[in-house]
């Protein structure tokens, strides 16, 4: 898979250059990470201008997690982010928000409930209320690699969900917080597109059925509790931020390494698998739009049409002037530059996955009726918006 065959490990933190692990480590300024020992004492409650509203975002350091705390600050949330410990630092797509002074950030892993739960209640002592708003979007969300850690997938995947809803509950803050949970399409798998909230779910990898017990564990919070919890089904949704292993941006990367000479021929998987692509950016506000509704509901969110893994990668080489052919079939299949006959593309199974998910097309109208949401960026938009940046920058690959 992506991730392993580049050299580097499976885990999220394995896509980031050589070049910025060896330079001096990245340094958090030190009033926004809330550290074991104790740092300079945040501002009592009592004194601080009390924000009007304070959101919780887990997996900020993520592709969604980055978009939507920008979002939330524009819109004067104090946000709280949960930020794992790794040896290098992840704040990459979070730079550029590190000193802003209502953005902290706070260690801690969906992995361990009680350093949960005592985030929560640091963020509640903080703000001297609960957040109103709580997104958690931190997962291991690659789905193949879920098929090499399934037990780590469901641990972080499934019973995070479980840990936080628990949390929030314990805390006695079911009046005062909203949850929105990133649920998936992948929990569609085999059932036929378009998708949409009356249709079965057929989950094919480990991703997707852990995903699928925290989608019900939201709705049995909600049901059982009166939780204000909500299933965004988010169908696939891409920036340059998205990590290089996933395929549209190791496509787009591939662009401009194949152009700068910076790699031979770009290897992919399946060809044939369509997905329902969208801009990140429309996604992470039609997740706050969902918990801004009157009465909590779960949504289905993609763009209503789906392309193939090779038109993608066909419009990608075309935003960079070069117009790909392809030949033979199966693993046979190519793809040469019509203007120097070079092969750019070949098909590699190691990509492959044990049980594919072939064909994602979201029905988004209930989304459409109640949130009122309309994209703003078309897939002609996202991929050339992706190859632009990756024409330009060789050196961030998040
Ligand atoms: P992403 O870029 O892979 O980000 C995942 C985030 O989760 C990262 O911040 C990561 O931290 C964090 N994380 C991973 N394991 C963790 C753990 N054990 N404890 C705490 N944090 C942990 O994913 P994304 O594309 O932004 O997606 C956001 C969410 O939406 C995910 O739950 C994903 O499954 C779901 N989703 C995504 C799509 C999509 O197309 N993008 C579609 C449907 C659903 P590090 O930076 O330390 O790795
Ligand atoms: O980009 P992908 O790895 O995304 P996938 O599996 O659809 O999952 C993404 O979207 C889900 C929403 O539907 C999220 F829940 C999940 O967290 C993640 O964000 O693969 C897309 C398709 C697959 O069919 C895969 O088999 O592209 C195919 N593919 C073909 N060649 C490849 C490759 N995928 C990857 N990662 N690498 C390849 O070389």
């Amino acid at each position: 898979m992506d991730t392993v065959s580049s050299g580097r490990a499976a885990c999220s933190t394995g896509g980031r250059t050589k070049k910025k692990e060896i330079t001096k480590p990245m340094e958090l300024p030190e009033p926004s990470v809330t550290e074991p020992t104790p740092l300079a004492e945040p501002t009592p409650p009592a004194a601080i201008s009390r924000p009007a509203v304070s959101a919780l975002i887990t997996g900020v350091s993520g592709q969604d997690g980055s978009y939507l705390a920008e979002f939330l600050l524009a819109q004067h949330y104090t946000v709280h982010g949960l930020i794992r410990r790794c040896s290098h630092v992840p704040t990459e797509r979070i730079e550029h928000l590190l000193n802003h002074p209502r953005f902290h950030l706070h260690y801690g892993d969906l992995t361990d409930p009680q350093n949960l739960y005592e985030v929560l209640r640091k963020v509640e002592r903080l703000d001297g209320r609960p957040p109103r708003e709580i997104y958690n979007l931190a997962a291991q969300s690659h789905v193949h690699v879920s098929f090499v850690m399934p037990y780590y997938t469901a641990q972080v995947d499934a019973l995070g969900q479980l840990s936080l809803l628990n949390a929030v509950k314990e805390l006695q803050w079911i009046p005062h917080t909203r949850v929105y949970f990133a649920g998936t399409s992948e929990m569609f798998g085999s059932s036929p597109p378009p998708q949409n909230e009356q249709t079965p779910f057929h989950p094919r990898s480990p991703y997707a059925v852990a995903k699928l017990y925290a989608y019900w564990i939201t709705v049995n919070y909600r049901e059982a509790y009166g939780l204000f919890a909500v299933n965004g089904i988010l169908f696939n949704h891409e920036s340059p931020r998205r990590h290089v292993s996933f395929v549209t941006r190791k496509i787009t990367r591939a662009v401009g390494q194949l152009q700068r000479g910076e790699l031979d021929v770009l290897r992919l998987g399946n060809l044939n698998a369509k997905r329902d692509w969208g801009h990140s950016r429309d996604y992470v506000r039609a997740m706050w739009l969902m918990l801004q509704q009157e009465t909590p509901r779960d949504l289905v969110l993609g763009m209503g049409e789906s392309h193939t893994v090779r038109e993608f990668v066909v419009k990608a080489f075309a935003c960079a002037g070069v117009h790909l052919r392809f030949r033979g079939t199966g693993v046979d299949e190519i793809a040469e530059d019509c203007a120097t006959g070079r092969v750019l593309v070949r098909v590699d199974p190691r990509y492959f996955r044990p049980s594919e998910v072939e064909n994602l097309q979201a029905d988004p109208t209930l989304a459409r009726q109640v949130l009122d949401w309309t994209p703003e960026y078309s897939f002609d938009d996202l991929v050339r918006e992706m190859v632009q940046h990756d024409l330009h920058v060789s050196h961030h690959d998040y």
